[in-house]
């Protein structure tokens, strides 16, 4: 691995063979059991990590609330230039917590340093919302009366991350909430810790060099810290990116004690193509889109919906595309594929397989796992393609891995019906030039996803945009556009600057 640089990002990014597992700021803490992160691209230990204990979390907790005390009274532009500050500090690590990334989560570089870019993009972003964190004013219905709103931080926003965005999905809530005003407690996953080390180390400097208090920013290692952060009267908001059965059990957890949640589920996206696609644009976007990260994105396409009059000659090109795929170490530039996060993950997909061809499914390009030189962690499988029905169990359910259900249609509310049924409500596209076709397919009649595209994949979304999904995806929105709000929480305000007290409503009261 060191003929890519991986020790000497390591290095750069202060990552020990032990690292503290938990922090506030400056201070490192954590008592508890070990972490140990491989990386699936050669199977090697990379370095371990200690997780907090509940004592560990307790602290990190204490100060998390007494810096949101001091935290809150900064004037938003103020905390946007210290925003500002850590994008900057990012732009100058983007290489090495690239590198991090692709080796301990195994996306290609490529993607590791498109991660690292979302993070920087999500800080400018933040920036400039953090002058515009607007309310309305309304024209109340009495004289001498003034109405608005306005938006305060809600406090300790918990954060937790999934393995396959590992550092991207942290900054888009917690530089946003820290704007808001709010103060943060990440999460990160057992199978990415050390990417959240490397982040806390990143921006701690720029904590330092401001004066801000310890606890704005909180990290804390190891899977039971996560029941924590749910049962945390606390803690008013826990936003959480995984899988749509854990999902569910903290969105119940939460809501139990009326805290809110930001829910990012799994997804089951679909690409329909049209008889009047462009074909070479379809080849990028559901390529990419299946085998882009090993299919391990929320928003992987896992369904490509086609045009009976068009299905055989879109499936020879794809066969064609897939035969030319290169498998391999994603730090070489030369591979388009990389390894699986783990062996579980691995089985998944085997077992997805299996349950494809029992059920019917027809197996186009042929999967399996890969061996010899170079494969020795077991994590690479080939992206395989089954030609199945939509209603089949298995297309119903997000396999994490690159497996890519193909079936056909041939009237366009038939296919947007089949885009639809399934449980899950991210994102979604369509390959047309017909102006009918694309307008349809975004109307209210169409797409029922979070995320819906034209002529562009399903995966790759701009952080401007608001992010998240419906149904089983939880709902959520994070990044761009107006999601901000989930992090603060408003307040209407009824001002008299009158001599009487008119009652809303007309009611007449005399005393
Ligand atoms: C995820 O997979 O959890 O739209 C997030 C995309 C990325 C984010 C994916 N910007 O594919």
């Amino acid at each position: 691995t060191d003929q890519f640089g991986i020790q000497e990002a390591l290095t750069q990014l202060g990552i020990q063979e032990v690292n503290k597992g938990s922090s506030t700021g400056s201070e490192f803490f954590a008592n508890g059991e070990i972490i140990e992160s491989y990386s699936p691209v050669d199977g090697s230990l990379i370095a371990k990590v200690q997780a907090s204990t509940k004592e560990d979390y307790e602290k990190a907790m204490e100060k998390a609330g007494e810096a949101f005390k001091t935290w809150r009274l900064m004037p938003a532009p103020k905390r946007g230039e210290i925003v500002r500050q850590m994008g900057d500090e990012l732009r100058k690590y983007k290489e090495p917590l690239g590198q991090l990334v692709s080796f301990e989560m195994g996306k290609s570089l490529q993607e590791g340093l498109g991660e690292v870019q979302e993070m920087i993009d999500i800080c400018d972003f933040a920036v400039g919302l953090s002058r515009q964190l607007y309310g309305l004013t309304m024209h109340s219905e009495r004289p001498q009366h003034r109405m608005y709103e306005q938006y305060h931080p809600v406090g300790i926003v918990g954060i937790i991350s999934a393995f396959n965005f590992p550092v991207a999905v942290w900054s888009w809530n917690a530089m946003i909430a820290w704007v808001c005003g709010d103060v943060c407690i990440w999460k990160p996953s057992e199978k990415a810790p050390l990417c959240g080390i490397a982040c806390q180390n990143i921006i701690k400097t720029v904590l330092e060099r401001n004066n801000v208090p310890e606890g704005v920013s909180c990290l804390i290692n190891g899977r039971e810290n996560g029941e924590l952060l749910n049962n945390d009267k606390r803690i008013p908001l826990v936003s959480f990116t995984g899988s749509t059965k854990v999902g569910r059990h903290v969105s119940k957890t939460v809501a139990e004690r009326f805290g809110n949640t930001i829910l990012e589920l799994g997804g089951n996206n679909a690409i329909i193509v049209s008889e009047h696609a462009d074909i070479n644009m379809v080849l990028v976007g559901a390529v990419f889109g299946a085998v882009g990260t090993a299919g391990q994105r929320c928003t992987s396409t896992r369904r490509l919906i086609i045009h009976d009059s068009i299905y055989d000659k879109t499936v020879e090109v794809l066969k064609s595309a897939y035969s030319q795929l290169k498998i391999g170490n994603p730090l070489d530039s030369n591979n388009h594929v990389g390894p699986l996060i783990d062996k579980d993950s691995v089985n998944n997909y085997l077992n997805a397989i299996e349950r494809a061809k029992a059920e019917g499914g027809k197996v186009l390009v042929e999967g399996g796992v890969l061996e010899g030189e170079g494969y020795e962690s077991g994590c690479y499988v080939k992206p395989c393609i089954i030609e199945a029905d939509n209603s089949f169990e298995i297309v119903q359910h997000e396999t994490f891995a690159p497996v890519l259900y193909v079936m056909k249609y041939s009237n366009l509310e038939d296919a947007i019906a089949m885009q639809n049924d399934v449980p899950q409500g991210l994102s979604s596209s369509i390959f047309t030039q017909n102006m009918r076709e694309m307008e349809l397919f975004l109307s209210h009649a169409g797409s029922d996803c979070g995320i819906a595209n034209v002529n562009i994949g399903t995966s790759g979304a701009e952080i401007g945009g608001a992010f998240g999904g419906e149904k089983e995806t939880g709902g959520g929105r994070e990044s761009g556009s107006d999601a901000w709000k989930a992090y603060m929480r408003r307040q209407t305000n009824t001002i008299n600057y009158g001599t009487e007290l008119p009652l809303a409503q007309g009611i007449s009261f005399d005393i």
